[in-house]
């Protein structure tokens, strides 16, 4: 069982020794969306086992999309996972998914645990340096339904996540989604926001990001 607080519970200070097991929870939005995140979902030795292992055993692949018919690569490596048949357009790319690996089946099924959904896919995403990203975009393809759950999981270097209102444009959100975070984006979300990764300047370790989703 975890302990939880949300956004407007009184926070302990920042030096406060969280007991083991203590999961934060903080609302990032809550209009037009839902968009939660658990700062510490997976312990610091379970995230860099978890880094390390999908590192080596996913198999990373350089993508290329169309824009204005040239030809590009696309600023990071991906991979798709999922049960058995699942077949779903990203970027324009028709993904197949490999079959689920022991240590993506446990991340699920800790996600599934908390989101109390059953994902039958997952994207995943290596920003290999700071020039690696992924532009602003919705998950709102149509194989994912109306309203769908976005569970986003993240590994490795910290890198800053940013959401923005499509109408509202000044709204805003920025979060740095730190090694072993959970975010869920849910409700409306894909629907009234848009999010990225951008590209960072500073010097940056390698990140890993799992987006699981659920394909209709
Ligand atoms: O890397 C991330 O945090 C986001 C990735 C993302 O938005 C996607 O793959 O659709
Ligand atoms: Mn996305």
């Amino acid at each position: 069982m975890y302990h939880q607080i949300g956004l407007w519970d009184k926070q302990p200070s920042s030096n406060y020794l969280f007991p083991k097991n203590y999961l934060q929870k903080k609302v990032v939005i809550d209009i037009d969306g839902q968009v939660i995140l658990y700062p510490n979902f997976f312990s610091i030795e379970e995230s860099d086992r978890f880094f390390s292992d999908l590192y080596d055993c996913i198999k990373w692949k350089q993508d290329t999309i169309k824009i204005f018919g040239k030809k590009m690569f696309l600023p990071r490596l991906t991979a798709w996972y999922g049960d058995e048949g699942q077949s779903y357009t990203y970027s324009g790319i028709e993904q197949h998914p490999d079959p689920w690996i022991p240590q993506l089946k446990s991340i699920k099924s800790k996600v599934e645990d908390i989101s109390e959904v059953n994902f039958n896919s997952v994207l995943l995403n290596l920003y290999r340096t700071g020039k690696d990203s992924v532009s602003w975009h919705s998950d709102d393809e149509p194989e994912l339904g109306t309203n769908p759950i976005i569970a986003s999981v993240s590994f490795g270097a910290t890198r800053r996540f940013s959401l923005k209102h499509k109408i509202s444009k000044d709204r805003k959100v920025h979060i740095d989604l730190e090694s072993g975070s959970l975010l869920l984006m849910k409700g409306e979300t894909q629907h009234c926001w848009q999010h990225q990764i951008p590209k960072t300047s500073k010097s940056v370790k390698p990140r890993i990001n799992l987006t699981f989703r659920v394909i209709k």
